[in-house]
Parts: structure tokens; C-alpha cells; sequence
């Protein structure tokens, strides 16, 4: 069975609503981050691996510009994407991934744990469905205080097979809790197609085993991706319980390293290539003659990641005295 499509792009189709420049400059953030990072990586200045989402800036992208800042958001080891659209500053994630001592974590996270409290990013998780209970976690916090905030948890299509998806959606029901479960469905668990780990079409369907609502988007589409989160963020916000919803897209790049991805049957990429959500977004600011142009979007932020990989770059290496520092259990 091929991997079908997303419908067609129903909300760009009507060309770019305003604000449209604004979600592009930050999809245009991310794939530019990502590339950078491929390439600091195949330098060997990565310490460890790293797991890139190009293609799928529009779910994390459209998913965070429906959140206040004190809302929260939880998100796996592909996280790069979202903690940056959560708003984490550049240079510091790129500090954080080089293992510099101005990154995220002082550097000792790495890729797979970029995390900025400070913005909400409560955390990149490298154990698969690991982040959900955390989510639940924060908005029963924010509930138990009458905070009104959201949490949101961003996770991929495999995770909805682990038992913490399945005991989270159960619980943040049950107690109407104030947070929204994203599936980044990619079509892929590391090498394996969805089809043979999965017996259902619509993940976004699992929501009626656990009564709330189950919705399924276009996750090429940011501004679909953007208005079906502000419905489910404010549907949260009132005190109406959690949302399930799954947005439909690709990782453009393999699932780690060097993963040459030769297991996708010839065209699928192509295909989805055609149907890049950078791509779409700037062909409907183009069609409606939207200002700043496209072009200039993507200028500016390339101009900004160059600046940050350079201030990264000049990022001195943790002190070795501070090895012990923030470690679980270390003597102080
Ligand atoms: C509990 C657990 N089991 C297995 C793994 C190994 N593993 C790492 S990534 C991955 C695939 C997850 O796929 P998905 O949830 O679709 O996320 P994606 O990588 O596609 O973003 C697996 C099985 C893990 N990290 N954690
Ligand atoms: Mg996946």
C-alpha cells in the first residue's frame, strides 16, 4: 500500500492570510537550522547523532504561534523545530548541539535534549512517548493552580504504539485536563512505514477510545495546522479537556545520521517534495502579492542563522569543573 498524499492544501488554496510572512520567517528558521546542523555534523562537530525535520516545520511551526508564552510544550529528539518555533534563541540551541558551554543545557544535553524553561520548552525527549505524562503533568499544574495555561505534547506517529500515549489521553480526560496531544505523523518509525506498525489509517481516530475530540489536519499546511491547534488551545484554555490531533507530513531527510533513507519506494520524496510547506506558503504569498515578499523572508532569516552559528561558534566549551554540575545523584 503507497503512502497516500495529504488532500490538497484547503486553506492556502484561498492564497496567505496575514501574519503568513511571520509563520514562513520561522519555518524558514528551522530548515535552515536543520541544514546547518546537517552540515556541522557531517564536519564531525556533533557529538552523538542528531534527528532533523525538514519538511515538517509546519506542524511545530503552526502548532506554537497558537500558544501564549507560559503555555508549555513538550517534544521528542526530532525537536530542534519546535523548541526553536517555542521561541528558544538560535544561538544558544546551536551552542547546546555543538556542546558549547552558552547552549541551551551549558551543552551537556546535546541534539536530542534542547530544553528552555524559560520559554516553556520543557523538554526534548530521546525515549519515545517519554514526554506525554509530562505534559499531563504541567497542565494538571496549571489547572490545580487556576493558571489557564496549555500544555501541548509533539509526538511522532510511533509513539501513539507506546503505553504512555494510551495511559496519558486516558488520564488528561478523565480529568479534563487542559493539554493537546500532536502526532507528527511522518509516515515512518525509524525505517518502518507506519502501515506495518499501525492498524488503523487515522491515528487522529484513537481519540474516541478516550473521549475527546479527534482531529486530523494537513501538516503541510501550517495555516490549517494553526487554526485547528487555536480551536483545540482554546477549547483547553476554558476547560473543556485535552484535543488528540494528528497532522499529516514527511521528513524529507532520513530518521538519523546518515540514514540514506533507501527503504522509501522511488517517488514517495518527490512526491512530498512537490508538496514542501515552505513551498506552499510562499507560492500563496506570492499569488496574493504579499509584502515582504518571500524572498525577503527567506533572506532575513538566513542572514539571522549565519549570525547565530557564528556567536555559537565563539561559545567557549564547558569548564571541566563543572562536569558534576546538574548531574542526577553527583555529589555537589
Ligand atoms: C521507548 C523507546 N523505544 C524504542 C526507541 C527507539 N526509537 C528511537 S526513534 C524510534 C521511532 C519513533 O518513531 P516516531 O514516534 O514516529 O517518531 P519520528 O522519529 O518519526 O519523529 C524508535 C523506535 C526509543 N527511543 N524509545
Ligand atoms: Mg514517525
Amino acid at each position: 500500500m503507497p503512502v497516500e498524499l495529504s488532500p490538497a492544501t484547503a486553506s492556502l488554496a484561498g492564497g496567505a492570510p496575514e501574519g503568513a510572512a511571520d509563520l514562513l520567517r520561522q519555518m524558514w528558521r528551522i530548515r535552515l537550522f536543520e541544514n546547518t546542523v546537517m552540515d556541522l555534523f557531517t564536519r564531525g562537530l556533533v557529538r552523538g547523532s542528531t534527528h532533523l525535520c525538514q519538511g515538517q516545520e509546519a506542524v511545530s511551526v503552526g502548532a506554537c504561534a497558537a500558544l501564549r508564552p507560559s503555555d508549555t510544550m513538550t517534544c521528542t529528539y526530532r525537536g530542534h523545530g519546535a523548541v526553536i518555533a517555542k521561541g528558544a534563541p538560535l544561538d544558544a540551541c546551536f551552542g547546546e548541539i555543538l556542546g558549547r558551554a552558552g547552549g541551551l543545557c551549558g551543552g551537556k544535553g546535546g541534539s536530542m535534549h534542547l530544553t528552555d524553561v524559560s520559554v516553556g520548552a520543557l523538554g526534548s525527549n530521546a525515549i519515545v512517548g517519554a514526554h506525554l505524562p509530562i505534559s499531563v503533568g504541567a497542565a494538571l499544574t496549571s489547572s490545580y493552580h487556576g493558571r489557564g495555561d496549555v500544555s501541548v505534547a509533539i509526538f511522532g506517529d510511533g509513539a501513539t504504539n507506546i503505553g504512555a500515549f494510551h495511559e496519558s489521553l486516558n488520564m488528561a480526560s478523565v480529568w479534563r485536563l487542559p493539554v493537546v496531544f500532536l502526532i507528527e505523523n511522518n509516515q515512518y518509525g525509524e525505517y518502518s512505514p507506519l502501515r506495518s506498525t499501525t492498524p488503523i489509517d487515522r491515528l487522529a481516530d484513537r481519540a474516541a477510545g478516550y473521549g475527546m475530540p479527534g482531529e486530523y489536519v494537513d501538516g503541510n499546511d501550517v495555516v490549517a495546522v494553526h487554526a485547528v491547534m487555536e480551536a483545540a488551545v482554546a477549547r483547553a484554555r476554558v476547560g473543556q479537556g485535552p484535543t488528540l490531533i494528528e497532522a499529516d507530513t514527511y521528513r524529507q531527510v532520513g530518521h538519523s545520521r546518515s540514514d540514506p533513507a533507501t527503504y522509501r519506494p522511488a517517488g514517495e520524496l518527490d512526491r512530498w517534495l512537490a508538496r514542501d510547506p515552505i513551498t506552499l506558503l510562499s507560492d500563496a504569498m506570492r499569488a496574493g502579492g504579499a509584502h515582504p515578499p518571500p524572498e525577503d523572508v527567506e533572506r532575513e532569516a538566513a542572514a539571522e542563522v549565519d549570525a547565530a552559528l557564528r556567536r555559537a561558534m565563539d561559545m567557549p566549551e564547558p569548564d571541566p569543573a563543572s562536569r558534576l554540575r546538574d548531574v542526577y545523584g553527583a555529589a555537589a
